[in-house]
């Protein structure tokens, strides 16, 4: 992390960028796991992007500081901008300084169940936010000009009315976050039908990687089995082990994001791999490739039902999964598969990572992370890793 000078633009008083023959992007969530791979792609295609990050009391750029440009430099094509979804002015303004060729918006409270704790902010930055963005492009008359996508989500399919779920499928939120995404959604569709906006909506299955937030379910676990791997802990608590997501690679769901908007027409696209996973089988996975990568053939043997399933270690027998019912829902997301036919017939989008290869992925990740953790509380005069247990 760098102790870098105030994010630029007009809004702190600056000169605004002169306009170049480059396209320009303005990305909300840019800080996040979507935002910093999207960041990347639209750098590699020659654009000049500007980032939303939030005020914080320590550093939040850890994902984009590789994309870091000392903003005093003659062609910076990285910018950050500080501001928030809930405050209208910041984004007017910030949409009136960037003028923007495309906006994506991906900033969110994205947590379903901190959606159930904090309902209001949620609707707040993840429902009313989308508006108060679109709007933003329609007063500045740049509607006609602006493209906008926003990251919508099969959370929106909620309650198993078909599957697999496509553009056509009902909606049936089942939290609160789905239910702000709802609102986007439709905002979307409306900016687009009433002021003829170039306005699409992404509903993008679950998508991982290695820059996955902790404590969405993948990253929770590929962390876990890490750490359980090498002995440096013992138990990972978990929710529901039978939920059933459709989990593809982030660094190909961007790619896609970048597909919607660069289509002719506006519209809304699911993007899926079309493959559906249950929590248990994940576990699975990772605590396999994690045992396999410290030279130990080790599984998973379940036991138990429910609230008392265990999972545990084939080799010891020592329980590495608990479920904790603290991690049920009050309303769940049972089953969810997609079919992203439309963006293969249309966009010519395809996902190219499988959800096993994701799995090891994240887990080599978290592997190395936890050596280094290992190796630095160990400290300088006995900086090896311990051995992993027998
Ligand atoms: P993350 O949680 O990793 O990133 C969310 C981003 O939004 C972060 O940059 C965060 O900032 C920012 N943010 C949160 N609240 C605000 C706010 N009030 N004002 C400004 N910025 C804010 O999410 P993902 O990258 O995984 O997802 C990106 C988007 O796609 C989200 O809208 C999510 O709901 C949606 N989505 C995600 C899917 C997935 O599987 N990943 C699937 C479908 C949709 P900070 O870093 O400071 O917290
Ligand atoms: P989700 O992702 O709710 O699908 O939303 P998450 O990884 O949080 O949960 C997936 C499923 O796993 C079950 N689960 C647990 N979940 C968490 N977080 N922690 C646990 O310990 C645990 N145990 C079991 C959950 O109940 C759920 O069924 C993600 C987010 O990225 C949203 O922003 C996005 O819109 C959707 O994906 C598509």
């Amino acid at each position: 992390m760098t102790d870098r000078p105030a994010p630029t633009g007009t809004a702190n008083g600056a000169a605004p960028p002169a306009r170049s023959a480059r396209p320009r992007a303005l990305v909300t969530g840019v800080t996040g796991q979507d935002g910093s791979y999207l960041a990347e792609l639209l750098l590699a295609k020659g654009y000049e992007v500007h980032g939303l990050k939030r005020r914080a009391s320590s550093f939040n750029t850890d994902r984009v500081d590789h994309l870091y440009q000392d903003p005093h430099e003659d062609d910076v094509r990285f910018r950050l901008h500080y501001g928030d979804m809930t405050d209208s002015t910041n984004l007017i303004r910030l949409v009136q300084d960037v003028r923007p060729d495309e906006v994506y918006n991906l900033a969110a409270q994205s947590h379903v169940a901190v959606s159930f704790e904090t309902p209001e902010y949620t609707a707040n930055a993840d429902g009313v936010g989308a508006l108060r963005l679109l709007d933003a492009i329609r007063i500045l008359g740049l509607g006609g000009t602006t493209r906008f996508y926003q990251a919508s989500t099969s959370e929106l399919y909620g309650k198993a009315v078909e599957t697999p779920q496509s553009e056509t499928t009902p909606f049936y939120p089942r939290s609160p976050y789905a239910a702000a995404k709802l609102y986007a959604y439709w905002m979307t569709v409306n900016y687009r039908e009433a002021y003829g906006m170039h306005a699409s909506n992404g509903i993008l299955f679950n998508h991982e990687s290695p820059r996955r937030g902790e404590t969405f379910v993948t990253r929770k676990i590929t962390r876990a089995a890490a750490r359980i791997a090498l002995g440096t802990r013992e138990t990972v608590y978990l929710g529901n082990l039978d939920a059933r997501r459709d989990w593809g690679h982030a660094r190909d769901y961007v790619e896609g994001m970048w597909r919607i908007v660069r289509h002719d027409a506006p519209g809304d696209w699911v993007l899926a791999t079309g493959r559906t996973t249950t929590v248990r089988a994940f576990c699975e996975w990772a605590f396999a490739a994690a045992f396999a990568a410290v030279g130990r053939d080790v599984g998973i043997e379940w036991g138990g039902a429910g609230e008392g399933e265990v999972g545990r270690r084939t080799d010891t027998g020592a329980a590495v999964v608990r479920v904790d019912p603290a991690y049920y829902r009050p309303t769940e997301v049972d089953l969810l598969l997609g079919d992203a036919s439309k963006a293969e017939r249309e966009l010519g989008w395809r996902p190219t990572t499988t959800v096993e290869e994701l799995a090891a992925e994240m887990v080599a990740h978290d592997l190395a992370e936890a050596e280094r953790e290992a190796r630095a509380s160990a400290g300088p005069s006995d900086a090896r890793v311990p051995a992993p247990p027998a």
